[in-house]
C-alpha cells in the first residue's frame, strides 16, 4: 500500500491552472504568482491557461501578447478561449475562482483511467462558513469526476495564503539595503521630516477626495504614490492638472502626490515594503500588503447585494481581535469610511496616530497567518491525499 501511495505521490507533477480574467488584475495576478511558485519551489510542471494576455501583460511586461504559447520563468503560458483544442489533462487541474473549464477538457478528464485531482480554487474570505466548505467534494452530474472546493483563508482549516519561501527575508534585505535607491528610481530625492509614505491602489468609488483633503489639513506631512494608469479624475481636478505624467510631483500644503509607473509584481511588493501605509484592494494586493508588515487599508471588491460588507466585517473582526480597543477603533472606522460607511476626515488623524503601533501589531498578525502553512504547499498536500 505504501508503495502505491508513494507512486501516486510522485506522479502528480503536471498541473494545469485555468484562469479567466473577469476584470482588473487580481485573477491573473494570483494565478501567475501561484504558477511560478509551484515551479520554482516545488519543481512541478505547470501550464497556466489564461484568456486575456493583454491584462496579463500589464502586471508582467515581459509577456508577448502575440504568442498563444510561451514559456516564462519555467511556466508554460497558454492562451485559451471557447475554441479550445482537446489536450491531455494534467494530473492536477486548478479551476481558479470557479471559472468554467472548456467542455472538451472536462470530457478528456473523464476519459482518463486515473482521475485528475480537480480543484475549484475559490475567492478569499475570512467568513466562518468557508471552514465548512473547504475540501468539500462536488460530484459531476453525469461524468465520473469529482471536483473539490479549496478556500484560501487566514485560519486553521482553510487553505492559507500565497507566500513565497523567500518573501519575508527579501523584504528585510530590501528595507535594510535597497530602499534609498528604490525611492530615487521613483523620482523622490528627499523625504520631509516626519513624512508618511503611502501607496494608493483603490476602486473608483473610494472617497479619494476625502483622503486628499484629510491629508492636506493634517499636521503630518504625507506623500502618496499612485500608478499613472490608475489616476482618477478626482485627483486631476483636485490638483488642477490634466493627465499627470510619471515622475510628476503634485503638492498642496502638507500633501504631495507622486505619479509612478504601474510596477511589475516584484517592484509592487517593494513599494509596499517601503511605504508606511498601503491602500490596497481586491485580493492579491490585500495579501501582499499584509506580508509587508506595514499599516494597510483595504478597499474591498464591491459585490452584488452588498455581500462584500459581510466579508469586510469578517476580516476586520479577525484582524483587530487582539488589538487594544483604541487601535481597533482607529482601523475599523477608517476602513469603513474608505469603503463608503462614514466620514473619512474624522477617522484619518486617529489612524495616522496608530501607524507605528500597527506595524508592531502586524508582526504578530504575520506570525498568526503564517502558522497554517502557505497556500501552494497546502494545495500540493491536498492533491496528494490518498482518498482523492
Ligand atoms: O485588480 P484587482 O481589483 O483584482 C481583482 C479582480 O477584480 C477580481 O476579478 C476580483 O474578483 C478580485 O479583485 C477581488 O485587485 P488585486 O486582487 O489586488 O490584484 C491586483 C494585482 O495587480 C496584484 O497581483 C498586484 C498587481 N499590481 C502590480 O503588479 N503592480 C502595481 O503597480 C499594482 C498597483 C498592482
Amino acid at each position: 500500500m505504501a508503495g502505491i501511495t508513494a507512486k501516486l505521490y510522485l506522479m502528480k507533477i503536471r498541473w494545469d491552472i485555468f484562469c479567466s480574467v473577469i476584470d482588473n488584475f487580481g485573477d491573473i495576478g494570483f494565478c501567475w504568482r501561484l504558477a511560478r511558485q509551484l515551479v520554482k519551489e516545488h519543481g512541478l510542471e505547470v501550464k497556466l491557461w489564461v484568456n486575456d494576455l493583454a491584462t496579463f501583460s500589464v502586471i508582467e511586461p515581459a509577456l508577448d501578447v502575440e504568442k498563444e504559447q510561451q514559456r516564462m520563468q519555467g511556466v508554460e503560458i497558454c492562451f485559451w478561449d471557447e475554441d479550445f483544442v482537446r489536450v491531455k489533462p494534467a494530473d492536477v487541474v486548478i479551476e481558479a475562482f470557479a471559472c468554467k473549464l472548456p467542455d472538451n477538457y472536462v470530457l478528456a478528464m473523464a476519459d482518463l483511467v486515473q482521475q485528475p485531482v480537480w480543484i475549484n480554487l475559490e475567492y478569499l474570505s475570512a467568513e466562518y462558513w468557508i471552514l465548512d466548505c473547504h475540501h468539500l467534494p462536488s460530484f459531476h452530474p453525469y461524468l465520473p469526476l469529482t471536483k473539490y472546493f479549496f478556500f484560501p483563508g487566514f485560519v486553521a482549516g482553510t487553505g492559507g495564503l500565497l507566500l513565497e519561501k523567500d518573501l519575508l527575508s527579501n523584504r528585510v534585505t530590501f528595507n535594510n539595503f535597497s530602499q534609498d535607491a528604490f525611492w530615487q528610481e521613483m523620482g523622490l530625492q528627499s523625504r520631509r521630516d516626519g513624512e508618511l509614505y503611502i501607496s494608493l491602489f483603490h476602486y473608483d468609488d473610494a472617497p479619494i477626495k476625502d483622503l486628499l483633503t484629510a491629508c492636506v489639513i493634517s499636521d503630518v506631512p504625507v506623500c502618496i504614490f499612485i500608478p499613472q494608469n490608475l489616476i482618477s479624475d478626482v485627483i486631476s481636478i483636485f490638483f488642477g492638472v490634466n493627465s499627470p505624467k510619471v515622475g510628476q510631483l503634485l503638492q498642496s500644503s502638507n500633501l504631495r502626490v507622486c505619479i509612478i509607473p504601474f510596477l511589475d509584481q516584484k517592484r509592487y511588493d517593494q513599494l509596499l515594503w517601503a511605504c508606511d501605509i498601503n491602500f490596497v484592494r481586491g485580493e492579491d494586493s490585500f495579501i501582499r500588503a499584509q506580508w509587508s508588515g506595514r499599516a494597510f487599508v483595504w478597499n474591498i471588491y464591491p459585490q452584488a447585494e452588498k455581500a462584500h460588507q459581510d466579508k469586510l466585517k469578517a476580516f476586520l473582526s479577525l484582524y483587530t481581535k487582539s488589538m487594544s480597543p483604541e487601535m481597533a477603533k482607529s482601523v475599523f472606522y477608517l476602513w469603513q469610511a474608505w469603503n463608503g460607511n462614514g466620514q473619512l476626515k474624522n477617522t484619518w488623524p486617529n489612524f495616522v496616530e496608530h501607524v507605528a503601533k500597527l506595524e508592531e501589531y502586524n508582526k504578530r498578525w504575520i506570525k498568526q497567518i503564517i502558522s497554517i502553512g502557505d497556500l501552494a504547499s497546502n494545495l500540493i498536500e491536498f492533491s496528494r491525499k490518498d482518498q482523492i
